[in-house]
């Protein structure tokens, strides 16, 4: 088989960008180790900065977010057995974000490929590029006793932190940066009235938790849990209740509960890998950098990765013009991170440390009263919450 453009992994990245380049006829497959439903049977984001959901209009998948996604134009953070409210719409210049799950935005991602008859190559084994420093690169994988070649101008790695493309970056080159914080989020899915219409952080000496939601039927809860703990560990009962220990009273009063239709535990971590090019290798998304989901920012720093290699494909196959793939790596690094160092600041602020020391809990306390009593600390949150400029 032969493409211009071999995109490996069929998440969000590497959908986003399939249909964007095939909208200007530059001919893509996508590799995709897992099933369809798999896919789409991951619970994971819910806010999109207004760059990624300009994107999503670009590339033709915007209607259905467009009605049924909700603009959100502030959050809450909770602390002290009080709410005080980020106004992102004041701070950032008019700017909001759009809450929609990474699910519903998947599948409009998968629709928009099957109504123009994308190549999407679902359950690829054995995925693997060779020859990325040759101008003529191609991926191999199997289904069942066959071996597929696939031959083409550029390899995209889109396939996520577990991936193989960044293996096949030798140890010489790749430079990996991480941060692993000692806890995870326990997440609950719940077909339950969100407890409040704008998303509340909650900071408590218990640990962070987070009310966020899908729909006004729909919501989505998380706790901070040590690393150990299982999610057999939690029954409703016990999340339900944690829950509301960690929130103002007023608000877990309020608290409507349900039975779970998804739980899951998250470790958090912060993880860079540079060069995000190598040869004929480009890098995306979580294939090169992991954040915390603090800051909601994981998939939103997928989206700039997405936007630059786009423009830097155009030029190259419209105009000849190689000098957006020549600075890709440095352009999106730039800003991956500065999405490293937000997501890093939120969660420090808003976590419990097991090792933390009263000195550091202090720094704490006045990261929170210096941010609600200085307007220029909320606009340099809300800037980089509603996401930094492409
Ligand atoms: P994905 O989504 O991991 O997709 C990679 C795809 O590649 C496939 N794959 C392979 N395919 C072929 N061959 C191989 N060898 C392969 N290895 C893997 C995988 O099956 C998969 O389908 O990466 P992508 O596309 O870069 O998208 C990144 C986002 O998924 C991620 O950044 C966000 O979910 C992070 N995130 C959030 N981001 C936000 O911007 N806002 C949020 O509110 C937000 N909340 C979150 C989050 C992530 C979370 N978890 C679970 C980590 C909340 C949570 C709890
Ligand atoms: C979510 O709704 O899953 C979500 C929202 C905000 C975050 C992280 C996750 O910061």
């Amino acid at each position: 088989m032969k493409t211009s453009v071999c995109i490996i992994g069929g998440g969000p990245s590497g959908l986003m960008l399939s249909q964007l380049l095939h909208l200007k006829g530059i001919d893509n497959v996508v590799l995709e180790r897992q099933s369809r439903e798999y896919v789409l049977g991951r619970i994971r984001a819910g806010v999109l900065e207004h760059g990624f959901a300009a994107l999503m209009r670009e590339a033709q998948c915007g209607e259905r977010m467009d009605r049924e996604g909700e603009i959100h134009e502030g959050f809450f953070i909770a602390h002290d057995d009080r709410m005080d409210r980020v106004d992102l719409h004041k701070y950032s210049g008019g700017s909001s974000v759009v809450v929609y799950g990474q699910t519903e935005l998947t599948r409009d991602l998968y629709e928009a490929r099957d109504r123009m008859n994308g190549q999407v190559i679902h359950n690829a084994e054995d995925v693997q590029p060779h020859e990325l420093t040759s101008a003529t690169p191609y991926v191999t994988y199997r289904k069942g006793d066959e071996v597929v070649r696939i031959d083409c101008d550029y390899v995209i790695g889109a396939d996520g932190f577990h991936g193989v493309s960044r293996k096949s970056i030798p140890k010489g080159v790749l430079r990996e940066y991480e941060k692993v914080y000692p806890f995870g989020w326990l997440g609950v899915l719940s077909r339950t009235k969100p407890v409040s219409p704008e998303l509340i952080y909650a900071r408590h000496e218990r640990g962070f938790a987070l009310c966020s939601l899908r729909s006004q039927v729909l919501s989505r809860y998380y706790i901070q849990v040590p690393l150990a703990d299982k999610v057999e560990d939690w029954s409703d009962d016990a999340f339900w209740a944690e829950l509301k220990r960690r929130l103002p009273a007023e608000v877990g009063a309020k608290m409507v509960t349900g039975p779970s239709i998804e739980k899951s535990i998250a470790p958090l971590r912060s993880f860079v890998a540079e060069p995000m090019r190598w040869g004929n290798l480009f890098l995306a998304g979580d294939a090169a950098h992991i954040v915390p989901p603090t800051g909601a920012r994981g998939l939103n720093s997928a989206a700039s990765d997405i936007y630059y290699l786009y423009h830097a494909m155009l030029a190259h196959y419209q105009r000849g013009d190689d000098s957006g793939l020549e600075n890709y790596s440095a352009k999106a690094l730039a800003r991956v991170w500065k999405a490293q160092r937000f997501s890093w600041w939120m969660t420090m602020m808003l976590h419990t440390f097991p090792d933390s020391i009263e000195y550091d809990r202090k720094l704490q306390d006045t990261d929170l009263a210096y941010l609600f009593s200085s307007e220029a600390a909320q606009r340099s949150l809300a800037e980089n919450y509603v996401g930094l400029p492409f």
